[in-house]
């Protein structure tokens, strides 16, 4: 083959080593850079007061949780198994709750009420289980 002639077995060997390594490299680069971003989120806001709630299947603990309209929250999902989603239209959350992650949103709700929210990506057959409510008060 031609490629043979122009580039020794050996050279090919090294080649396929070093972009092997390469590939290892820029894998951590992306693991790490993911969590500094949601450490550095938590830096420039640290100041805010923090809700933890986990996902698992098929519940979120706490299911229902209480904030003050016009007073900024720092919700952070984590799920316990695989991965879920949380959405909480009136609140204006949708987003995914990844593995491995701190899932961040801050919150600030601008009218009171009780908010209903859920999973919104299938996890199984007690999916529908999943609900999250928000109570907003004054
Ligand atoms: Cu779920």
């Amino acid at each position: 083959m031609k490629s043979n002639a122009i580039f020794p077995s050996a050279y090919r060997k090294r080649s396929a080593r070093f972009f092997h390594h390469a590939l290892i490299i820029v894998g951590i680069i992306l693991f790490t850079t993911g969590n500094s971003t949601a450490m550095d989120q938590g830096r420039t806001e640290s100041a805010l007061p923090v809700i933890v709630i986990h996902a698992k299947r098929f519940a979120f603990i706490p299911s229902q949780i209480t904030l003050e309209a016009g007073k900024a929250v720092r919700l952070v999902f984590v799920t316990d198994d695989i991965t879920h989603s949380v959405a909480v239209p009136g609140l204006g959350i949708d987003m995914p709750i990844w593995r491995f992650r701190s899932n961040q949103i801050v919150v600030t709700p601008a009218a009171t009420g009780d908010f209903a929210g859920e999973c919104t990506r299938y996890c199984g057959i007690g999916h529908d289980r999943m609900k999250f409510v928000v109570h907003v008060v004054r």
